[in-house]
């Protein structure tokens, strides 16, 4: 793993570890963004609290979560709002990730809307808030709060994951829950979750209201000299598509196949085509996608180039999706967010 920053922990995954459709527990990227983690916890004793607009307010224990609901399961990717960071010109503050701020997991738990349901939904709701049990280093720093709307967290593919990858969910994940929104941006997969809560008005906490913002335009883009005047909270994970194999940089040999991979991103509309370039874009090539294994898992994509002769070489993948959507080649917001722009990398044939 490439380390980021250790407090809090933001450890990032190798590009090798993307040849396969899941991500290994211990190669899944981790970021935190408070300090003060959840090292150790007494699962006997571990309640999630749901509370607020409900009938019902219910304690509920690990055993509760595993026997008293019907369990679901889902794959589907993960990928941090900031993944590519790094790649964004000008540069943006933040943490300078590459593209390994993302990973493909099999998660097993219980349907929001399972939960909601016993604990009686009262009329008038508008938002449901997941807070981390993670704390900041000074009294004040916010808790790590996201929301929904009541009907997206009541639409039955949200879920509580208490397994990822069939093991509990690892300590640097979000042991013992881990909120999972197929689709939506990772910072809404609040981990360490230890309550819910259902409110009759729009929720207005720090991290919807202040952070995880993007312009308020379709192409959620703006320019460093005139910044959007209005934002929104950045919500599905845009199309986009990298390279796994070559690296940036590789050498590769002249004359001789070279297989490129690499993988898709979407917010879980269906992938149409995926275009490799061998000339910084002047004419594209269909790749070969692979099999879809879930509509919120990455699609793999495959072809084999041969480099004419010996130089150097601009490839670029790009992708299109059912809905008509493809890769813009250039776009820039403030916090690096949502890089859905199309991606180059340089390789030398010798
Ligand atoms: N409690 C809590 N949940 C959190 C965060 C956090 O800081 N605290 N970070 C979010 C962000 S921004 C991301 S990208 C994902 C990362 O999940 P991972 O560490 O399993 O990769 O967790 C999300 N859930
Ligand atoms: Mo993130």
């Amino acid at each position: 793993m490439r380390l980021l920053t250790d407090r809090p922990p933001q450890l990032e995954t190798p590009l090798e570890v993307f040849k396969q459709d899941i991500t290994p527990n211990e190669y899944f990227f981790v970021r935190w963004h408070l300090s003060q983690l959840v090292t150790r916890i007494n699962i006997d004793t571990f309640r999630l609290r749901v509370a607020g607009a409900v009938a019902h307010p219910l304690e509920l224990s690990m055993n509760d979560l595993k026997t008293k609901f019907a369990p679901d399961s889902t794959i589907a990717l993960a990928v941090c709002a900031g993944n590519s960071r790094s790649t964004f010109a000008p540069k943006v503050p933040g943490s300078q990730w590459k593209n390994g701020a993302v990973g493909t997991a099999r998660w097993k738990g219980v349907r929001v809307r399972d939960i909601l349901a016993m604990a009686g939904v009262k009329q008038g709701a508008v938002d449901v808030t997941f807070r981390g049990m993670d704390k900041g280093a000074l009294p004040g720093v916010p808790d790590f709060i996201k929301s929904l709307g009541i009907d997206h967290a009541m639409d039955g593919e949200v879920l509580i994951a208490y397994e990822m990858n069939g093991e509990p969910i690892p300590m640097l994940n979000g042991y013992p829950l881990k909120l999972v929104v197929p689709g939506w941006y990772a910072s809404y997969w609040v981990g360490a979750l230890g309550g819910v809560e259902v409110l009759t008005s729009a929720y207005k906490g720090f991290w919807m209201e202040k952070a995880y913002r993007i312009a308020a335009n379709p192409g959620m883009t703006e320019k460093p000299d005139s910044l959007a005047k209005e934002t929104v909270p950045l919500t599905t994970i845009k199309l986009h598509s990298v390279f796994v194999s070559p690296a940036p940089g590789a050498a590769v040999a002249a004359g001789k196949p070279v297989a490129a991979e690499g993988l898709v991103f979407t917010d879980g509309t269906a992938i149409s085509t995926v275009s490799f370039s061998a000339d910084s874009g002047a004419t594209w090539h269909p790749a070969q996608l692979n099999p879809e294994i879930s509509k919120y898992a990455w699609r793999r994509w495959k072809y084999s180039w041969t480099p004419p002769a010996p130089g150097t070489y601009q490839l670029c993948v790009r992708a299109t999706d059912a809905k008509g959507n493809t890769q813009p080649l250039q776009q820039w917001n403030r916090s690096g967010y949502a890089r859905g722009f199309i991606e180059r990398i340089t390789v030398t044939a010798r």
